[in-house]
Order: structure tokens, then C-alpha cells, then sequence
């Protein structure tokens, strides 16, 4: 129970124990969400990996299976680490994975259901082809560096095509291989994309997205789609941050393009600012939508987590399509979240005077779900942004939560004790940038929890809203130790772990604040109680 366990979440999927990190091959099938999950049912640290899996209807409430695939193989003895389902031709599913082999390298590796007409998709069995991809003396490829295989799509060719993460020295690439009857698959010459700008890339994710159709998503093979575009992201190993650049696929040349400016570094686009990692998409094709799930891991120790028996989150599940600038994505909450909310509370136009602080009481602060728009009178005494000051991480932590020097700090503090001693501060500040404004997004933790010590990092981004257009809109999701926060209507998200030690169930508090020397105008802000889900 969260009595005893004030860090165990209510509506974020977890095992009931152990260690979980990446979310792996998920799908609808039959119309079931799968969710694979490495996971070590031995212990609260990653080691012994395993596929542990959960189903759902909705993706909030979730059954748990046994494990699906168990490293009982030569090809996967040391592990069956991340990999990615695909359906066939046929509307069968396949799982493509990293094994992990009695030599330790790493192999790609494939398993089909045992009964495909079982939903819930139980049984796994491994092909008797694997390893189907492997390092060989031939393509040189460092057997140390080569995994997780992404959903593959299918060519105007006919053959399927997957990507598989791999590191060369400072070079990141997406390997591209090609196979006409997904067991026999063949490198191409050349990688679907690489940067020398990262190292390493783990869990590379490659999809289609269009402006023509809002916010809608495509199947993985709808590559020709009218207005089509593609995204590439990777998860950048040295970092542990979630990279992604929005560009074209050639699919003549069988290469991807990131359109012109694009930056393919920590510095770039990210899914989340804060501690999301591993992230996978998937194609809902009951509800026409790509779905994006990520591992969030714990901001503690390993010995805090050894004695709390478990580690690791999966991040809401998130709607995401394309902006309408074309130039990055939007992600959103699923709109099945809303199942869960109980009592609505709201705050009318409200006026935040320069200082103050206002409880948004008749909500549980430890389980909720919060709206907030902000409109900002006095932009012309925003302070002048300097132009060293291009680190907006460094910006967030060095003004921090209790700044006050021009319009913001201003913002939510959640998970928040009574007294405001312990709270978490999601807020903005405003700053004057070349006859424009430049609005920072951050995520304060130093005050997050008065008894435990970990990891407190600041997070912050710049968010792409023009204040004197636009309202400035801030959404969270709040649950007990995770706290997800999406500014600009899911422009720029940001996801952190906290422990707070006062703020915890029912003396988990939430109040909206301006710390700034000028006032702001709430325009509309609602927030939900969220009820337990039923997750494993
Ligand atoms: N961890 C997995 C890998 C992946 C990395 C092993 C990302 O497959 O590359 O658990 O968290």
C-alpha cells in the first residue's frame, strides 16, 4: 500500500517488485495494448533481464503475464535485452530482440507467438534461425555496441527493413538491415542515418508523421503518406537523454535526412528534459494514433532502492503527432487518463500578484492532474536574456524556484508540504530576446524532499510560445514519486522522480505561485483528483 510505501505509484505502470527499465515491443493486438517490460524478477537492480509483460484495454489498467521471452538460448543466455514488435503481412505479430549470447555478444534475435489466436499473446516462441543478425568479422561491427531493433516497415521493395542501435568511437548510427521474409535479413552498405555529435545509440525509434492529419498517427509502413515526414530519435547512451531530429526518409537511397538546422545533440530536440529514457513508440491502429512509452527511472540509490524492493517506472503513455510548424513533436497525456479523474476543481481568472502563493485546495495532491494557462500582462519588464545565457538547464538551476528578479518565476508547486518547506516547482520565467520574448520551462527538485538525499538535478528547457500571442499553458501529472509536466500544450515535457518526506498521501499539497517582481493572470486552471489504477 502507499501507507507504507509512499513511493509506489497509482496510475504509472510497475511491477509489483523488482527491477524494470525499458518498455519493449508494445502493440495492439486484437485489440489489446501489450507492454513488454526488461524487468529482473530477482532482484530491485538491472541484472538478470527478462521480457516481463502486462496487457490492457485502455492503457491505464493492466494485467500482468508471465514473462515472455526468458534467456534460456545460447543466442540470449546472458539476457534478453530491448527490442520491438512488428506486425506481419499477415496481421501476426513478431518480436524483434537483443540477446545477449554465451560469448556476451550482442545478437539480434526473433520470436513469434506460440497461439496467434490467444489476445493476450502468452506464449513466445523463438525462432530456430537465431541469432538472425550478428557481428561478424566482416561488418566489423563492435559486438559490445549493437542492439535494440526497432519496428520494422516494409519497403515499396517488399522487404522489411529494421534499425538497430550501435556506437563507433563518437559516432551514434541507426544500422539498417533489409530481409524479404523477416528470419534471413542483410545489412545494407550503409546506416539509415549516423552522427558524430553523440556516441552511442541505444533504442533508435524511426517513424512517419504528417501534417495532414492533426493529430492522428501512421503506421510504421506508411512511409508514402501525403505531407509524410520522419522522425528519427535515439536514445543517447553517454547522456541518457532522448534525442530527436524530424527530416525526411529517401527511400530510394534508403537514408534519413534531418531537415536543415536541426541540431543532433544533447543541445537538440528532446522528448522529455528531465529522466526519461529508452523511450518506443507504437502504432494504435484502433484509434488511428502513435503512442510513445517510457522507462523513467528512480532518482535514488541503488541501496534506497534495494530497500524499497523495486526501481523504475513507465512514463504516462503519451499521444504524439507532428506540430503544425513541421519542426517538432507535440506530446499529450492519452486522453484515457481521464477515467481516472474524480473531483474537479477550478481556479477562474485570478490575478498572481508580485510574491504570492495560493493553495489550490479540494484536490489530492499526491494523485492528480493539473491545467493551468497563464497570461502575462507586464511582458515589457521581462529581464534582457543574455546572450551567454544559452544553457537553459543551467538557467533553470542557477535562478531556481524562489528567483524573483522579472516576470517569473511563476508556476505550481506540487508534491508540496503545508508548510511549503518540502515541494517540487514546475515554472516559467519570461525573458526580452531580440525584440521577442523567450519563455524557460524548469523543474526544481533542490526542495523536493527535506529527509532523503538523491539526485535533486534542475531541469529545464526554452519552450517555443510567443507570451504576447498565446497564453502560456502548463499541464502536470502528479503521482506520489513522479511528477510529469507538459508546457506549451505538450511542446517542451519534462518528467522527474522526487521523494518527498512531509509531502506524502494526504499531506501531499498543491498551490500555484509567482515569485517574480511582476504580476500574471491565471487565465483558467483545473485540476483533477486521479483514482488508483489497476495496474499487475
Ligand atoms: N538497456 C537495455 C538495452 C538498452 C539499454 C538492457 C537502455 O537493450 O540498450 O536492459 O536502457
Amino acid at each position: 500500500s502507499t501507507e507504507s510505501q509512499p513511493y509506489r505509484t497509482a496510475y504509472h505502470f510497475q511491477p509489483p517488485k523488482n527491477w524494470m527499465n525499458d518498455p519493449n515491443g508494445p502493440m495492439i493486438y486484437k485489440g489489446i495494448y501489450h507492454l513488454f517490460y526488461q524487468y529482473n524478477p530477482r532482484s530491485a537492480v538491472w541484472g538478470y533481464i527478462v521480457w516481463g509483460h502486462s496487457t490492457s484495454t485502455d492503457l491505464v489498467n493492466w494485467n500482468s503475464h508471465p514473462p515472455a521471452l526468458l534467456p534460456l538460448d545460447p543466442y540470449d543466455i546472458n539476457g534478453c535485452w530491448s527490442g520491438s514488435a512488428t506486425i506481419l503481412q499477415d496481421g501476426k505479430p513478431a518480436i524483434l530482440y537483443t540477446g545477449i549470447d554465451s560469448n556476451n555478444n550482442q545478437v539480434q534475435n526473433l520470436a513469434v507467438p506460440k497461439d496467434p489466436s490467444d489476445p493476450y499473446l502468452v506464449e513466445w516462441i523463438k525462432s530456430p534461425h537465431n541469432p538472425i543478425m550478428e557481428p561478424n568479422a566482416v561488418n566489423k561491427i563492435n559486438s559490445t555496441l549493437f542492439r535494440d531493433p526497432s519496428t520494422a516497415w516494409l519497403g515499396p521493395d517488399g522487404r522489411w527493413r529494421v534499425i538497430v542501435g550501435n556506437g563507433r568511437e563518437h559516432n551514434g548510427a541507426a544500422l539498417l538491415y533489409r530481409s524479404k521474409d523477416f528470419v534471413h535479413w542483410i545489412e545494407a552498405e550503409h546506416p539509415l542515418h549516423s552522427s558524430n555529435e553523440t556516441g552511442m545509440w541505444e533504442c533508435p525509434d524511426f517513424f512517419p508523421v504528417s501534417n495532414d492529419i492533426g493529430e492522428d498517427g501512421l503506421d510504421t509502413s506508411e512511409i508514402n503518406f501525403p505531407g509524410v515526414k520522419h522522425v528519427l530519435k535515439t536514445s543517447v547512451f553517454r547522456s541518457l537523454v532522448e534525442c530527436y531530429t524530424v527530416g525526411t526518409y529517401d527511400h530510394q537511397k534508403d537514408i534519413f535526412i534531418p531537415d536543415e538546422g536541426s541540431v543532433e545533440n544533447e543541445s537538440g530536440l528532446r522528448l522529455d528534459y528531465g529522466k526519461y529514457y529508452a523511450s518506443k513508440s507504437f502504432f494504435d491502429s484502433d484509434k488511428n494514433r502513435r503512442i510513445l512509452l517510457s522507462w523513467v527511472n528512480e532518482s535514488t540509490s541503488s541501496d534506497i532502492d534495494i530497500i524499497k524492493g523495486w526501481s523504475g517506472l513507465q512514463a504516462f503513455p503519451r499521444r504524439i503527432w507532428l506540430d503544425k510548424s513541421g519542426k517538432q513533436l507535440i506530446q499529450w497525456p492519452v486522453k484515457e487518463i481521464e477515467k481516472l479523474r474524480t473531483k474537479q476543481v477550478k481556479i477562474p481568472t485570478t490575478t498572481l500578484k508580485a510574491g504570492s502563493v495560493l493553495e489550490v485546495l479540494g484536490v489530492t495532491g499526491a494523485q492528480a492532474d493539473v491545467e493551468i494557462f497563464f497570461s502575462i500582462p507586464m511582458l515589457e519588464k521581462a529581464e534582457v536574456l543574455e546572450s551567454s545565457w544559452t544553457n537553459p538547464q543551467e538557467l533553470c538551476s542557477q535562478r531556481g524556484a524562489s528567483d524573483n528578479s522579472g516576470v517569473g518565476p511563476f508556476g505550481l508547486l506540487v508534491l508540496a508540504s503545508s508548510d511549503i518547506q518540502e515541494f517540487t516547482a514546475v515554472f516559467f520565467i519570461i525573458f526580452q530576446h531580440n525584440n521577442k520574448f523567450k519563455v524557460l520551462i524548469c523543474s526544481d527538485q533542490k526542495k523536493s524532499s527535506l529527509g532523503l538525499d538523491y539526485d535533486k538535478t534542475t531541469y529545464g528547457a526554452f519552450l517555443d510560445v510567443d507570451p504576447v500571442k498565446q497564453n502560456i499553458s502548463l499541464r502536470t501529472l502528479i503521482d506520489h514519486s513522479i511528477v510529469e509536466s507538459f508546457g506549451g500544450g505538450g511542446k517542451t515535457c519534462i518528467t522527474a522522480r522526487v521523494y518527498p518526506t512531509l509531502a506524502i498521501n494526504d499531506n501531499a499539497h498543491m498551490f500555484v505561485f509567482n515569485n517574480g517582481s511582476q504580476h500574471v493572470e491565471i487565465s483558467n486552471l483545473s485540476a483533477w483528483s486521479l483514482e488508483q489504477a489497476q495496474i499487475n
